[in-house]
């Protein structure tokens, strides 16, 4: 059986991270993962850079590599040797945006259409209140600000709150697939993990009407927590070393799996839930 399968999210939803730390679990094939995988050779060198950004805790910047539309992996459970092959593309978030103001490439809306899975992810709304802005000019300094007001006003996808792009973007993806069963990851979770909230709980506060959306309009739904860098790189100075030595032991990117109340360091587990 053959599953297709992709890694969405709006840009600066944690895709490219996520794809690194699961490249680095994937190459060191040590700890007890659910999953074994292995990746055409082709897509390596794209992997490879992202990974060494990630080694050294580095923000991704845009890669010089050509980023692959396609990244395949085949996957293997190791259970009882049950193997799948997921189609993974690091599309740009850009792309996902691209739904709401109905620009998408044929070639993605084909993509979409013709997958069975998905795993979605959603970095969660530190600022849900950006396009909250208040647009009341308060200088009167005579300066004609029409336009300026109208540039500030205009509701491109860039300026639409995250909730209601995400609400778009699942919008398009349940309707114009066979997509019934997703994961949904709030990733940065290193971040969260003082709310002392599950994932799904987190989500359900900050955003119900994104997560009643998610829970009504696909069948089958997993909920985790991700944090992929394993902690916010602001603190590098103070907890650079030690998770450097965690990220060789691979227990520096963790996640929480659905209701689960400790850490898993097995970021495969989200794939192992698709496949079946
Ligand atoms: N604190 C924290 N930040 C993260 C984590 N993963 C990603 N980020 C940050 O989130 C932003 C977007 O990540 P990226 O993987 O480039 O998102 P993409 O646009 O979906 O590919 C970057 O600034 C990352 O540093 C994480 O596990 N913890
Ligand atoms: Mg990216």
């Amino acid at each position: 059986m053959e599953k297709k399968c992709f890694i969405a999210g709006l840009p600066q939803a944690g895709k490219t991270t996520y794809i690194a730390a699961l490249w680095d679990v994937i190459q060191r094939e040590k700890g007890d993962f659910e999953l074994q995988f292995t990746t055409s050779p082709q897509n390596a060198s794209y992997l490879n850079e992202i990974w060494e950004y990630w080694m050294k805790m580095e923000k991704i910047e845009r890669s010089k590599v050509p980023v692959p539309e396609d990244i395949k992996i085949n996957v293997k459970r190791k259970l009882n040797g049950d193997e799948l092959e997921l189609d993974i593309p690091d599309f740009m978030g850009e792309q996902f945006q691209k739904i709401i103001d109905r620009t998408l490439p044929e070639s993605i809306m084909q993509w979409i259409a013709q997958s069975d899975r998905m795993l979605y992810l959603i970095n969660l709304l530190e600022d849900a209140n950006k396009d909250d802005v208040d647009n009341e000019e308060s200088a009167s300094d005579g300066i004609d600000r029409t336009k300026e007001k109208e540039e500030a006003t205009s509701l491109t996808p860039e300026r639409m709150l995250d909730v209601s792009q995400n609400l778009m973007v699942l919008k398009y993806i349940s309707s114009h697939s066979k997509i019934d069963k997703i994961a949904v990851g709030l990733s940065a979770w290193d971040n969260k993990l003082s709310s002392g909230k599950s994932p799904e709980d987190f989500l359900k506060d900050r955003a119900p009407v994104l997560y009643n959306f998610i829970k009504y309009h696909f069948r089958d739904h997993l909920f985790f927590g991700v944090s992929a860098q394993g902690f916010d790189y602001k603190d590098k100075e103070s907890k650079g070393k030690d998770m450097k030595d965690k990220a060789k032991q691979s227990n520096r990117a963790f996640i929480v799996y659905g209701d689960e109340k400790d850490v898993s360091f097995d970021l495969t587990r989200p794939f192992n839930y698709l496949i079946s």
